[in-house]
């Protein structure tokens, strides 16, 4: 929770206030699928410690784990994948609380469709 932005939709729907398609869930990161999918297969992979950007994330195994249960969540879904993390206002990020974006499914990459 942070004083300036309030609380933001993925802590409420980490917090069950909003309902999504919730793929995989442990004691520290959820992942749901993207209300607004840009690929076949696009999927959010949030911790549930709220930060609002990647980069506030400065312990190195916190950053691993969020990382590993990116790469673990997208080769459930697909051998091939795209992990994409905007940062910041001018990085494209419009949520600020942290999270990854899985994005696979294509036929011939991510260009193809
Ligand atoms: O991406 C934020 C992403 O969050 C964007 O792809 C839409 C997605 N989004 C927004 N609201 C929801 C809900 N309610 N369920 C699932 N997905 C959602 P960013 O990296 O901040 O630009």
């Amino acid at each position: 929770m942070t004083a300036n932005r309030g609380r933001t939709i993925f802590e409420r729907i980490i917090d069950r206030e909003i309902p999504a398609q919730i793929v995989f869930e442990d004691d520290d990161f959820i992942a749901i699928r993207d209300i607004a999918p840009k690929a076949p297969i696009h999927l959010l992979v949030i911790p549930k410690r709220h930060t609002e950007r990647v980069d506030e994330i400065t312990d190195a195994a916190e950053m691993g784990r969020l990382w590993l249960t990116a790469v673990k969540v997208a080769r459930e879904q697909a051998a091939d994948y795209r992990l994409v993390v905007n940062c910041g206002e001018g990085g494209g990020q419009v949520v600020f609380h942290t999270h990854i974006h899985i994005l696979a499914g294509w036929e011939k990459g991510p260009e193809s469709d």
